[in-house]
């Protein structure tokens, strides 16, 4: 337990005897098996990946531990990336780790604070834009090229070989592919990893079979969906806040490949899958790791047929991320008592004096 990515799944990945044993315990993330919505649904398989559970809160270290890792072979002394915020936590993180430096670039505004904060503890040096997130990528992929910075955003070939790796940690628990991968799309580098993944162990014969592909865009920042990039994306979950996503070949490919769809859900259900998993699962994700979630609930609500089927949601985030988020959903505020037990019990409806208890205990 614990050993990382780069040496449990070494063989697949594009290691050489150089390359440096990066690790801060990234993988072998929880795969839950779902307390309700499997029942509501129908499903009888439900699945939910906690990539949350990933030492940066985020599924980004998988992926970021082999690029900079790479990085440190190449000689690079300083990794760049732009971000929605968890690429820039995991980068500053690893980077810290490598001992090298971090410079991240994001847009002003749309930041979950966890992940801000997360960058500004890690040390790196944090530059906010006047712009959205397609610029900064853009900014960044042209810095990358006139520099001798390593680019850390998903369009270096080895975050997606990491990344791949929650592929066959699936695999490796289920014993198969599921039938169906539920997953939110934003730059699209996750949807094309997982795809790989499932390719190349089915490839190997660890697998027998491939999973459908289901990628879930924010309604306001589908480009995807639509077929032309969005100019001004806008959704609450501002994590897959992205209207030209680097990836977008590769999302393409697995949808058409696993005879599977790209989809969108708004605002409103991403919020209602973000409550439900919180106060039914006890899983407290992302937004953008709750449109996964919806985009279930829209397929199966949708009519489609689900019996038999093994399910796996991807959740990508720690929603403790996002704290502020929290108001959306919010139907109780924390309420305030002296520090005596008649005044709690008072708050409780519960009778002051007697110790039969039992107020809050199942008969
Ligand atoms: C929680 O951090 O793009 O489709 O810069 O943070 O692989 O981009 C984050 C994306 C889903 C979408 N869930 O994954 C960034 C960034 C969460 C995310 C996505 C992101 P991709």
């Amino acid at each position: 337990m614990g050993e990382g990515v780069l040496k449990r799944y070494a063989r697949y990945l594009p290691l050489t005897p150089d390359t440096p044993a990066l690790s801060i315990g990234e993988g072998e993330t929880p795969l839950v098996r779902s307390h309700h919505l499997a029942g509501e649904l129908g499903i009888d398989d439900l699945y939910f990946k906690l990539e949350g559970c990933n030492p940066t809160a985020s599924f980004k270290d998988r992926g970021m531990v082999v690029a900079v890792a790479k990085a440190l072979e190449g000689g690079y002394t300083t990794i760049l990336c732009a971000s929605t915020g968890n690429t820039s936590a995991s980068a500053a993180a690893y980077g810290a780790a490598a001992g090298i430096e971090t410079v991240v670039l994001v847009p002003r505004g749309n930041v979950a604070e966890g992940k801000l904060s997360q960058a500004v503890a890690y040390g790196a040096r944090v530059i906010t834009l006047r712009g959205n997130f397609d610029a900064a990528l853009a900014i960044a992929r042209e810095l990358a090229e006139a520099r001798s910075v390593c680019l850390v955003n998903s369009v270096n070939p080895h975050r997606i070989e990491g990344q791949k790796t929650a592929a066959f940690e699936i695999v490796d628990v289920l014993g198969d592919a599921p039938d169906l991968l539920f997953i939110p799309v934003g730059n699209a580098g996750n949807i094309t990893a997982y795809w790989k993944g499932f390719r190349e162990y089915r490839d190997v014969g660890n697998a027998a079979r491939l999973p459908r592909m289901m990628g879930f865009q924010a309604e306001g920042a589908a480009p995807i969906v639509e077929g032309r990039a969005i100019e001004d994306p806008q959704t609450i979950a501002s994590a897959i806040r992205i209207g030209n996503p680097a990836n977008w070949a590769g999302a393409l490919a697995a949808r058409d490949e696993s005879e599977g769809d790209i989809g969108m859900v708004s605002d409103a259900e991403i919020l209602e899958a973000y409550k439900l998993m919180a106060r039914t699962e006890g899983i407290f994700c992302e937004a953008a790791s709750a449109a996964s979630v919806a985009g279930l609930i829209k397929h199966v609500r949708g009519g489609a047929d689900v019996t038999g089927r093994t399910i796996v949601c991807v959740i990508t985030g720690n929603g403790l991320k996002d704290p502020g988020l929290v108001q959306e959903i919010a139907d109780r505020a924390p309420e305030e008592a002296p520090a005596n037990v008649e005044a709690v019990a008072r708050l409780l409806g519960e009778p002051v004096s007697g110790t039969s208890g039992g107020g809050g205990k199942r008969s």
